[in-house]
């Protein structure tokens, strides 16, 4: 199953004061994990505003989710976008098919290695297009990359999904990550082009 907008005029889908590139660029801050035994040294924890315990989800349980293809468009807001990506994990609305959200989160916060976070409202969050990828453009995701797993999150620009990623957090406070921290917006849209936190 494929989701993404398929425009056939490709500049409606460059948002503005974006360029289109064919490379994939390589952008974070901080130190690529490289994992040995990712049985050992991976896992998915989420936490925060949930019924019950934490949900701690190993390496083959992520897998064992239902596994789904995605396609669409990054853009990135040093100016670069990259169209026509295909990703292969699990849909966001996937994941959380078993845990129950509390009414009061509002927000989400995702935490990856090294305490890199990133905050988006919950509805993008459980946006349909939101993904849990491991893949790209069908092969497993270089460690650059983000390997085991990152978030995609398409409609936003692409700082909000988080490389790495190792916990989901549900709460009702919208606290800034990494980059928000650092003068990116609170949002992000591409299209509106919010990219400080003054636009
Ligand atoms: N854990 C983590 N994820 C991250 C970042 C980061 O610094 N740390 N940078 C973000 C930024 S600014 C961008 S543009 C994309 C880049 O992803 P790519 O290197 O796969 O192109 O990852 C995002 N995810
Ligand atoms: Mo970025």
């Amino acid at each position: 199953m494929y989701f993404g907008k398929k425009v056939e005029n490709k500049n409606e889908r460059i948002p503005p004061n974006q360029h289109v590139t064919t490379s994939f660029p390589v952008l974070h801050h901080g130190n690529v994990p490289y994992y040995r035994n990712l049985h050992e040294e991976w896992s998915l924890t989420l936490f925060g505003l949930i019924e019950g315990e934490e949900k701690v989800l190993s390496y083959d349980d992520f897998y064992k989710l239902p596994q789904a293809n995605s396609l669409n468009d990054i853009h990135c807001v040093t100016g670069w976008s990259k169209l026509d990506n295909t990703w292969n994990g699990v849909f966001v609305k996937d994941l959380v098919r078993g845990i129950q959200i509390k009414p009061e989160a509002k927000f989400v916060i995702l935490h990856a290695e090294e305490g890199w976070t990133t905050n988006l409202p919950i509805e993008d969050f459980l946006k349909e297009t939101s993904m849990l990828a491991h893949s790209h453009n069908d092969k497993p995701l270089t460690p650059e990359h983000g390997y085991p797993v990152r978030m995609v999150i398409p409609h936003l620009y692409f700082w909000k999904s988080a490389k790495w990623i190792r916990a989901i957090e549900f709460t009702d406070k919208n606290k800034p990550g990494f980059w928000e921290r650092n003068g990116y917006h609170m949002f992000g849209d591409p299209f509106k082009e919010q990219r400080f936190s003054w636009d």
